[in-house]
């Protein structure tokens, strides 16, 4: 079987530690990165099917539409790193033109990820498939040796915009690493829009994105003895302008005391935890941002209705 696993993944009281930081801060916060469990993976999944969720389909559209300019600018025979591959269903438009020879998949959930590589790697045989399962949003190992050249890397589905600015640029720079000079990456990013469109997109209206965001407090009753009743908070999520990013908060519908590892945290009526940034770019705004992390940008792909972009990025020499 053309497929490996290297397990990552962030320990139990790393998670318990973040967990209780981001409920202790005066505006209570909790990463995004911790929705993806494996009911919240599935939860995304069905997310991406949704009618007001123009960002899947629209990506995948533009892949489908360039992915033979893109394979061009990437080169063939490469090492290929995905970063938040969930169930790999975009890199498979790209794999047919691409064919890389070693394909590393990069997931924080363990099953999601182990599942998707198995039928990725069982319908391209000839690909080595290394799934590594890691938090990218912190320094992390990959299954890379000095010999695994050229590299590049692809980071779908505007995951960027889930990190504050200053952070996505960290994590460019962090990706730029890997790749080396002259390494080449392919990164979805969702365009600033009208709000009634982003709204939607985060509030649709079988209620999915807000199952998505409340499954979080079940996952915390779960792995770390939370006391929450995901009945007294309710989802949330609008775009801010100011920061040109939409936001999603889980609300106390009444004061409450909550129970989490053994501390006891209070919520007035009205308080949320914010659990979510999705931030909307320009195209020149990213470009400056990604020229800050060390690219230089080669070739930006979108739809007809500028809803999303897709960009190749080439990391510059030292
Ligand atoms: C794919 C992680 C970027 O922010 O749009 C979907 C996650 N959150 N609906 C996004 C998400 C709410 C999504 N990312």
């Amino acid at each position: 079987m053309n497929v490996s696993f290297f397990d990552d993944h962030p320990k139990p009281a790393d998670i318990r530690a973040e967990v209780l930081r981001g409920l202790a801060l005066p505006e209570k916060r909790i990463p995004p990165k911790f929705f993806y469990d494996e009911p919240g993976s599935r939860l995304f999944d069905a997310i991406c099917e949704l009618p007001e969720y123009y960002p899947t389909r629209t990506e995948i559209g533009i892949l489908r539409q360039y992915g033979g300019e893109m394979a061009e600018l990437l080169g063939h025979d490469v090492v290929l790193i995905e970063l938040g591959s969930g169930s790999s269903l975009k890199i498979r438009t790209l794999l047919e033109a691409l064919r890389p020879r070693v394909y590393i998949p990069v997931d924080i959930s363990r099953e999601h990820l182990l599942r998707s590589a198995e039928s990725l790697a069982a319908a391209f045989p000839e690909i080595e498939v290394r799934a590594a399962c890691a938090d990218y949003s912190r320094p992390f190992h990959l299954p890379l040796s000095e010999a695994d050249q050229p590299r590049a890397a692809f980071f779908p589905g505007s995951s960027v915009g889930n990190f504050e600015p200053a952070d996505a640029e960290a994590f460019l720079r962090r990706v730029g690493d890997f790749l080396g000079p002259g390494g080449h990456l392919l990164i979805g990013v969702d365009l600033r829009k009208s709000e009634d469109i982003l709204h939607s997109a985060y509030n649709d209206a079988a209620g999915v994105t807000a199952a998505f965001n409340l499954n979080l407090l079940t996952r915390i009753n779960r792995e770390l003895e939370g006391s929450f009743d995901p009945a007294a908070f309710h989802h949330s999520a609008f775009f801010n302008p100011h920061d040109s990013r939409i936001e999603m908060h889980l609300v106390s519908n009444a004061p409450q005391d909550v129970l989490v590892a053994g501390e006891t945290f209070r919520f007035s009526e009205g308080e949320s935890i914010h659990t979510e940034c999705s931030y909307k770019y320009g195209i020149d705004d990213f470009h400056a941002l990604a020229r800050r992390a060390g690219f230089e940008s080669v070739r930006v792909w979108t739809d007809d209705a500028q809803l999303f972009s897709v960009h190749g990025l080439r990391r510059q020499e030292d």
